[in-house]
């Protein structure tokens, strides 16, 4: 009975890592021993949010971070695990956090190939009234780990070898790609392991969601107000497109990669890049939704084909199903 086999022959995300990975010869176990550390991290943020509101973790902690926003003690704290965990797993070399300035070069003494993209705890802004938030991270490869340099990780969002985010919501749910497809784990708190729950994510090619803070609508550019438009009044006979947005990125694209539909931040009048960072929110989701079959554009390109010139540059960006990116890629096409 395959309802008995799920309960009991339990696919945690290490064995699954393990099974992927004895499938190539050339590997030696350093990317399991990364993803330990991260997994590590998450399940301790996802414990601390867990307990925030009792234990009064909740509130200003009188720090500002590098885009000048209030930071919240559950950031801080959430940093500094990640970069603990990162940095003693020995299998790392440049990290990138939303609430550092610099990169991190990482000590040569434990020093690994890989560069990690993070922003350790995203949706701050739903941190008080116990919205869902997340974790995100991408992953690249160092060219040479002893002469490493920041142009390690101002590359490409397609050069990643893994991406993810980790929601930390009614339930806490792992989701990971390391470019062959894209699956869902949900932690089992009595357990404290995240087990296979969503293998193989296909996002629906279509969809009936749209995602984007409507409140910006007076500054956005023609192409942006038209695809609203359409979504809210279809000519085509089509019924219009509800509207979901939580305001954080994480539960937002984690919605739209499970129901489909498309999540916008465009470009405005006041944001010409957008909100939302490259290396650590837009390219780990476009990596994600294209592996689960689906696109991101940025208004003028591909996503994952962005060049970054600096670690906390923004970019517009539209992702989601595959007909819905594809029909605001043809208005960006006409200009309008
Ligand atoms: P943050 O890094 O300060 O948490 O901001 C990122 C968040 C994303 O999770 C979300 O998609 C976006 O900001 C929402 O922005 P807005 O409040 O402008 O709609
Ligand atoms: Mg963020």
């Amino acid at each position: 009975h395959s309802a008995d086999a799920h309960r009991t022959d339990l696919m945690t995300i290490t064995r699954y890592v393990l099974n992927e990975q004895s499938k190539r010869p050339e590997s030696r176990g350093d990317f399991t021993i990364l993803l330990s550390h991260i997994v590590l991290g998450c399940k301790f943020v996802c414990s601390a949010v867990n307990k925030a509101g009792l234990a009064k973790l909740i509130g200003l902690a009188g720090e500002v971070n590098v885009q000048g926003e209030e930071q919240k003690k559950l950031d801080i704290l959430s940093n500094e695990v990640f970069v603990k965990a990162l940095t003693s797993s020995g299998r790392t070399c440049i990290l990138v956090s939303e609430e550092d300035e610099e990169a991190t070069f990482v000590d040569p003494s434990l020093r690994g190939k890989y560069c990690v993209v993070f922003d350790p705890l995203d949706g701050s802004s739903n941190i008080d009234c116990g919205v869902s938030i997340g974790t995100i991270f991408g992953i690249y490869m160092v060219k040479d780990k002893d002469e490493a340099t920041l142009e390690d990780v101002l590359q490409p969002g397609k050069n990643m070898v893994a991406a993810g985010y980790c929601m930390y919501g009614s339930f806490c749910e792992f989701v990971l790609s390391t470019g062959y497809g894209v699956n869902g784990f949900t932690l089992d708190p009595s357990l404290g392991e995240f087990i296979l729950t969503h293998p193989d994510i296909k996002i629906p090619k279509k969809g009936k969601i749209y995602s984007v803070n409507e409140g910006n609508a007076k500054n956005w550019d023609g192409p942006t107000a038209t695809y609203v438009e359409k979504c809210k009044f279809p000519k085509d006979g089509s019924s219009p497109k509800s509207l979901r947005y939580v305001g954080s990125m994480v539960a937002d694209v984690h919605r739209t990669l499970l129901y489909g539909g498309i999540f916008l931040y465009p470009a405005d009048k006041k944001s010409p890049n957008g909100k939302l960072r490259v290396l650590y929110e837009v390219f780990p989701m476009s990596f994600l939704m294209e592996q689960a079959g689906g696109q991101a554009f940025t208004g003028k390109e591909r996503a994952l084909d962005l060049v970054p010139t600096k670690i906390h540059e923004r970019s517009p960006i539209f992702l989601g199903s595959y007909d819905d990116v594809e029909e605001i890629k043809a208005l960006y096409a006409a200009g309008e």
